[in-house]
């Protein structure tokens, strides 16, 4: 802190600009999830209502929510509008923590400081909240390219986006490997191609989303693609660091599991160093392609610098 009181390295400026731009991101999304989870909860018998409402109101970061809305302002949208693709990302992201922490995959007790999913309405329910999670997630998307005044193949186009970074070729997909990796050594290239689909996939639809709500034109539309994809690969590659360094309360979600589970993960193929020399090696890569673009690059910087540096 400088004698005038104000921050005066990137150090001290960037935490608190990453701060803002997640409380915003829960302030525009939280409120929306609260009105889901209130009516699924109305909607939908016990315990599936419960377990959907349960999963909606756990409180994430907002990590995805913060880089939707970051780069559809980056690309010009000025509309609160965008909330809802924010809120629709979030949604898909809920659902695959539901089934990460299920037995049958990462058998997890604790999830954003609360009992999983699974733990407080039984594996059926649990399951059952999960799939639900996909539909509404749609729905929300939908309500938001209508708020958004955007037409039905500008809605189109954010639904493929979202649902095939969500699919086989993405989260799923992604996530199979590192389930069939378990327990067997992988070379750093399998290892990354885990990253890309199980975490990454998600987080760079939320950068391509926020541009082709803000109706970007293709080179920006692709340079957030690529910004996405460079950090997506860099938060997983953060996250084996804060599973391995961090502890559980830090976390929310019980740490160490990597090790528990014989998971091949950046740490072990890189170092503790190497892997976080290599989150922020692609989280400078990632703002690069924001510049070559002629795009502000400034906040989705903040959140890229963020999240190679996060303690949760
Ligand atoms: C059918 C094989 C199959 C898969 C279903 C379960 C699933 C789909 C995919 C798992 C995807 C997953 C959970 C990847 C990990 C991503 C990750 C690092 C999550 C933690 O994100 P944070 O830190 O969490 O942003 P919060 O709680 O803050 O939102």
């Amino acid at each position: 802190m400088g004698r005038s009181g104000r921050p005066t390295s990137m150090a001290e400026v960037v935490p608190a600009a990453a701060d803002r731009l997640l409380a915003e991101a829960r302030e525009a999304v939280d409120g929306l999830l609260e009105r889901w989870a209130a009516r699924l909860e109305r909607e939908i018998a016990a315990p599936d209502g419960a377990a959907l409402a349960y999963a909606l109101r756990s409180p994430g970061k907002r990590v995805r929510a913060a880089l939707v809305l970051a780069a559809y302002r980056a690309a010009g949208g000025t509309s609160p509008g965008a909330a809802g693709v924010a809120a629709a990302v979030e949604t898909v992201h809920t659902y695959s923590l539901v089934h990460d922490d299920l037995p049958c995959m990462d058998d997890d007790d604790l999830r954003r400081g609360r009992a999983t999913t699974h733990r407080q309405f039984g594996v059926p329910a649990a399951t059952r909240a999960g799939y639900l999670l996909v539909p509404v997630a749609a729905r929300i998307l939908a309500d938001a390219a209508a708020a958004l005044g955007l037409d039905d193949a500008v809605l189109g186009r954010m639904a493929v986006e979202l649902f095939e970074a969500g699919g086989i070729r993405g989260m799923v997909g992604g996530q199979w490997l590192d389930l069939e990796g378990e327990g067997r050594p992988l070379e750093l290239p399998d290892l990354l191609a885990i990253h890309r689909g199980k975490t990454g996939a998600l987080i760079r639809a939320a950068c391509t989303l926020g541009g082709v709500a803000a109706g970007a034109g293709p080179a920006q539309v692709a340079a957030l693609t690529a910004f996405g994809a460079e950090i997506g690969v860099a938060f997983q590659i953060a996250d084996d660091v804060l599973d391995a360094t961090a502890t559980s309360a830090q976390l929310g979600k019980s740490a160490g599991r990597d090790e528990v589970l014989a998971k091949s993960t950046s740490v072990r193929a890189l170092g503790l160093d190497g892997a976080r020399r290599e989150a922020e090696r692609r989280a400078r890569r990632a703002v690069e392609h924001l510049a070559a673009a002629g795009l502000p690059a400034e906040s989705l910087a903040v959140l890229a610098h963020y999240i190679v540096t996060r303690s949760s």
